[in-house]
């Protein structure tokens, strides 16, 4: 081959490299000369059957075209491997100034009656109190018998309990009216003093505009030597200041209760709802009848306390101004997005409770 046709194959070549549109492209022009069987490669073969005098100048003239190629190749590669990262950044590019989704935990609600429980159990801890609970299903004896409700007390019916079949020892079962059983089995299995609160679901058998079959209710038990009505008036009235954020007027109205003796209702104004000078039932309370402390193992002699109930779904549609007491179960999330409380939230005395 004579030097004439080694450049025309050379401008050939760099002609090609120039014009690979891509990787694979130029991967093929460069086996295409620099390969085993390449175009430049055979040319060294020829090297072999020449003079001595003309393969020197042969080869060295065949070796700067490899060397051209091969660095024009690199080249190549270079722009090619540039480019296709630039697309790459076109395509994939990311819009870092878009607002981030609130996600889970930003999104989700709290259910107001989960919120108040939440917030009472912070202020009952903070006068001292632990948290107790119990089972849903209960004896009719823990529910009814040692509350001083004997089998024909007209309280029985009074509260429509959802009866259950019999368990094994052939005790009556129910779903529990009220969480004082969770007082029973606290007396029955812890010797005073006790200062407990019992927050949970509790089952009764009415429903229309103002009741549902099941609803919250947290009652509390105080039990010492020489605990009297001043502490019972002071816990609910502090507890009722911590709860409502605000100075709220409360009387203590003369009632009956088996379970309690003396028993009042507790009524608080409704001035800060919008119902000046009318009085709002919020729950129960009394010294606890010697007959239950018995019924425990405890001494009414020596012993003597307070128990108190409120209902913490009407708790929560006073505090909230919530209107209807049956949208709390009906599992619409956007009522709950509405009346609901954010997962960050939490309720804290330091901070205000429902910040
Ligand atoms: C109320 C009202 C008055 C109460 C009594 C007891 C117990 F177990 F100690 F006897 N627990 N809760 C009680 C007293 C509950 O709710 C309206």
């Amino acid at each position: 081959m004579d030097s004439q046709s080694l450049q025309t194959l050379e401008q050939g070549l760099l002609g090609e490299i120039v014009a690979a549109a891509s990787l694979e492209d130029l991967e093929k022009v460069r086996i295409s000369a620099l390969g085993k069987k390449g175009r430049v490669s055979e040319l060294m073969q020829q090297l072999g059957k020449m003079e001595p005098d003309a393969r020197k100048a042969f080869g060295q003239a065949v070796n700067t075209v490899k060397a051209k190629v091969a660095g024009a190749l690199d080249e190549r590669k270079a722009e090619l491997q540039a480019l296709a990262l630039e697309a790459r950044l076109q395509t994939e590019r990311a819009d870092i100034s878009l607002p981030v989704r609130p996600g889970p935990a930003a999104e989700g609600r709290i259910h107001p009656v989960a919120q108040v429980m939440d917030e009472l159990a912070e202020i009952f801890a903070d006068m001292g109190f632990s948290i107790a609970e119990g089972p849903d299903i209960e004896t009719d004896d823990y529910n009814f018998t040692k509350l001083n409700i004997p089998a024909e007390h007209p309280a029985r019916q009074d509260q429509d309990t959802f009866y259950l079949q019999p368990d094994a020892n052939g005790d009556r079962l129910v779903l529990r009216t009220h969480t004082s059983p969770v007082q029973i089995r606290t007396m029955l299995k812890q010797k005073p003093p006790i200062r407990i609160i019992a927050p949970g679901r509790v089952y009764r058998g009415d429903s229309d505009q103002t009741h549902t079959p099941m609803f919250h209710q947290i009652e509390a038990l105080v039990i010492d030597e020489a605990t009297h009505m001043g502490h019972l008036k002071w816990t609910i009235e502090e507890m009722c200041r911590a709860f409502f954020e605000t100075d709220v007027k409360m009387r203590l109205r003369s009632s009956f209760f088996p379970f309690t003796e003396p028993s009042a209702e507790i009524d608080i104004a409704a001035d800060g709802i919008g119902k000046p000078g009318e009085w709002l039932e919020v729950g129960g309370c009394g010294m606890v009848h010697p007959n239950v402390l018995r019924n425990c193992g405890i001494d009414p002699e020596k012993y003597q306390g307070f128990a108190f109930g409120m209902g913490i779904d009407r708790m929560a549609m006073l505090k909230y101004g919530i209107p209807d007491l049956r949208e709390f179960f009906n599992a619409d999330l956007r009522w709950l997005k509405h009346y609901g409380f954010s997962v960050l939230d939490v309720p804290g005395l330091a901070g205000g409770l429902s910040s």
